[in-house]
């Protein structure tokens, strides 16, 4: 990959469907595109099982991770590849923050600011959800928010406070979009 790759964020989401299998698959189609690199070592956090906030009363509760990529595509582009992701996994669009087979939220593309009304970046709410802060701190937690100018982990420590009840559990390691190598099935 090019030099002047910028490393995106990228959120990840799902709870209708095989939601792990559907955010798996997510990362490698990704991936496979030429201008994108998954940061497979030390840019993908955590799996997490959280509880719907926002949206229809009793939907189910999401999966939510978050991971790197490295990519010499504009935000644009990347915005238009992550829709065409979603769609190819079944993203149906009804009410907002309805219930989704697969959810990719640009988060934070470099230091870009964006304020088109297409793209906001960072993104808009990243500051106030726990199920992004808690994924976000694991791979990118001395990140500084290019808008608010505090790190991500100083972001997380304070929604942490403010939203204990609210449920984000870790389910899975940092190695859960990996799928057993034939090295491991020798080990037994
Ligand atoms: N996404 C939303 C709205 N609410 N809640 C959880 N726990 N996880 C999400 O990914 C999520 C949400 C809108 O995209
Ligand atoms: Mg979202
Ligand atoms: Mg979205």
């Amino acid at each position: 990959m090019d030099d002047n790759a910028i490393v995106a964020y990228i959120g990840l989401g799902a709870n209708l469907g095989d939601r792990r299998t559907t955010l798996q698959s997510a990362v490698y189609v990704l991936d496979e595109h030429d201008r994108i690199a998954v940061d497979f070592d030390g840019g993908i956090a955590s799996l997490y099982e959280t509880s719907p906030v926002g949206g229809p009363l009793n939907q189910p509760n999401f999966l939510n991770s978050v991971i790197a990529a490295r990519c010499t595509v504009s935000p644009r582009e990347l915005l238009d590849i992550l829709l065409a992701i979603e769609l190819a996994h079944g993203r149906t669009r009804t009410q907002r923050f309805a219930a989704r087979t697969l959810d990719l939220d640009l988060l934070l593309f470099g230091g870009v600011q964006s304020h088109d009304i297409a793209l906001t970046l960072p993104h808009p709410r990243l500051h106030e959800r726990r199920f992004v802060l808690e994924p976000l701190a694991e791979i990118a937690g001395d990140v500084v928010h290019p808008d608010m100018n505090v790190t991500i982990n100083e972001l997380a420590v304070r929604r942490r406070d403010k939203q204990a009840l609210e449920c984000v559990v870790p389910i899975a390691g940092r190695r859960w979009t990996s799928k057993p190598s034939a090295d491991e099935h020798d080990l037994g």
